[in-house]
């Protein structure tokens, strides 16, 4: 039995890109703290499948298939949330697409695209969601940040200013929305084991820099994000907002 300030029966969450990877963990975290979800893809039928396997474990789910960086596509998913009668009260910004190459190379296409999803998606989505959790005065907003909202590393320049971006959209949201009862927060991953970084785990020299740089001298699990956002996503952090929580072994705190 949890703690009921972290019991999050009868609340909805709506967590971007959650088919897999992180966003599919905070999914998991939070059904398991009480949360219908409601899960984010682009691809309806990997999305279903999530949805479904997760229905098997006892939640309860619902989709909505969209592309975060199609604003029309945003805006129709919520009115027809919105009609279904759906109210989001828990939204986790974290669909994001990694583009490592450096920036003397790099097409202009391809940073507006890396900005696009993993910046400009956070403000739409969390602006339609936010609409709606005005009119209620309570909701929860939890974008999701990097390491690289804080420390550069070269050849993913635009991702840095994306995720250096979220942080202080994090901010904005918490300056805009707090009177109106939101709370705007936001969770940076450290390195985790995902699909986005399948290539860096397997380089033999980038895992042994990140097992040196990271004082717990290993990458992350996706569900040990879990609790930072079941704890964002409900009532025990009521008073908190505009922060960034690092979930990294350490690393943004260590030379
Ligand atoms: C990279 C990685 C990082 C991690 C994470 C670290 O290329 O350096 O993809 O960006 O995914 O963001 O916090």
């Amino acid at each position: 039995m949890s703690h009921p300030l972290f019991d999050l029966t009868g609340k909805t969450a709506l967590i971007t890109g959650s088919s897999r990877g992180l966003g599919r963990a905070f999914a998991e975290g939070l059904a398991q703290a009480g949360a219908r979800v409601v899960l984010n893809g682009v691809n309806a039928e990997r999305l279903e499948a999530a949805a479904q396997e997760m229905r098997d474990q006892g939640f309860d789910v619902l989709t909505a298939a969209f592309d975060v960086a199609d604003e029309a596509a945003i805006v129709a998913a919520f009115e027809a949330l919105d009609t279904a009668g759906v109210d989001v009260d828990i939204l986790v910004n974290n669909a994001g697409i990694q583009f490592r190459k450096p920036m003397l190379e790099l097409d202009t296409a391809d940073w507006r695209r890396v900005i696009e999803i993993n910046l400009t998606a956070a403000f739409v989505v969390g602006r339609e969601a936010a609409k709606r959790m005005a009119k209620r005065g309570r909701g929860k907003v939890i974008n999701i940040g990097s390491l690289t909202s804080e420390l550069a590393r070269a050849t993913v320049a635009p991702y840095t200013v994306a995720k250096g971006g979220i942080k202080m959209l994090t901010k904005a949201m918490a300056a805009e929305w707090g009177e109106k009862g939101i709370q705007s927060n936001a969770i940076g991953p450290g390195y985790m084991v995902t699909d986005m970084n399948e290539a860096l785990i397997e380089n033999p020299e980038f895992d042994a820099w990140v097992k040196g740089r990271t004082p717990m001298r290993r990458w992350g699990l996706p569900e040990e994000l879990a609790g930072t956002c079941i704890y964002l996503a409900s009532d025990a952090s009521n008073y908190v907002s505009g922060q960034i929580i690092y979930a990294d072994g350490g690393m943004i705190s260590v030379l």
